[in-house]
């Protein structure tokens, strides 16, 4: 039986890269542990802060005292070096056998974590990704701009690369832990194209996809990065792979 199968020993490893999240951190982290612990699920939260400015890395600090340096671990750095190497970062010090990996900033509710590790062992899945895009699937809280901007990068992708999984630029996901690491030497782009390569790769590697929809909440407290460099990158990174994958 392979070490991902659906027995008891499994751990799930989730990965909460940070900046600047003081206000969000202490709830997202009460709301894993609480679903976690609801479902008796194992596992260990991974908060990888980059030296965010507005003491983010102090709050995770109190927050491992009051939950434990087992269930709290933290993996900081000097300074804001972006996602994708936030969680390779992240990854080299995972103790799970899973990965999951999540937004810092409440768009991604945890009670969704339940239902990612459900979806995986039904068909012993390699990923399984949460999706805006079907089900009960949604967006709250995005203006027209952005609601289009995703919208429209997911279509492009669907039409040029069929990737066979419907919410390419989400980044809340569960993977095998060796699955992941494969990906991510796989993948070349950085930033938020990041996400929707992984996907494709993905594919390409024969691994199998799971989709489970869930609701997105954009953030109420802290800025988003998303610019018009991001959506250009995107565009770049998509003719990229449309021509060479
Ligand atoms: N460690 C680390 N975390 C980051 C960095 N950039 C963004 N994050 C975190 O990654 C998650 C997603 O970022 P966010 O700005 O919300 O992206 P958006 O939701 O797509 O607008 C949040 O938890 C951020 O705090 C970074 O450079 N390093
Ligand atoms: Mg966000």
């Amino acid at each position: 039986m392979s070490a991902s199968g659906t027995n008891s020993k499994n751990k799930y490893s989730i990965l909460l890269p940070t900046y600047n999240e003081v206000e969000n951190l202490p709830i997202i982290i009460y709301l894993i542990v609480k679903y976690m612990s609801k479902s008796g699920y194992d596992h260990e939260i991974i908060v990888i802060d980059d030296g965010s400015p507005d003491g983010t890395l102090e709050a995770a600090k109190q927050l491992q005292n009051i939950y434990g340096k087992d269930k709290i671990v933290l993996r900081p750095r000097e300074k804001k070096l972006g996602l994708g190497t936030a969680y390779i970062h992240g990854i080299q010090h995972a103790t799970g056998n899973f990965i999951v990996i999540m937004d810092a900033d409440l768009s991604h509710h945890p009670k969704a974590i339940a239902d990612f590790i459900k979806k995986q062992q039904e068909k012993d899945y390699d990923v399984v990704s949460g999706t805006r895009y079907i089900g009960g699937g949604g967006v709250y809280g995005w203006d027209f701009k952005r609601k289009l901007v995703s919208r429209g990068a997911n279509f492009l992708t669907q039409l040029l690369l069929r990737p066979g999984a419907s919410d390419l630029t989400g980044s809340f996901r569960l993977y095998k832990k060796d699955v992941l690491e494969t990906l991510i030497k796989s993948c070349v782009s950085k930033g938020y194209v990041f996400q929707m390569e992984m996907i494709i790769r993905a594919r390409q590697l024969n691994y199998t996809i799971g989709e489970v929809p869930i609701t997105f909440v954009d953030r109420l407290y802290g800025e988003s990065k998303l610019g018009g460099t991001e959506i250009i990158q995107f565009v770049r990174a998509l003719l990229y792979l449309f021509a060479t994958t």
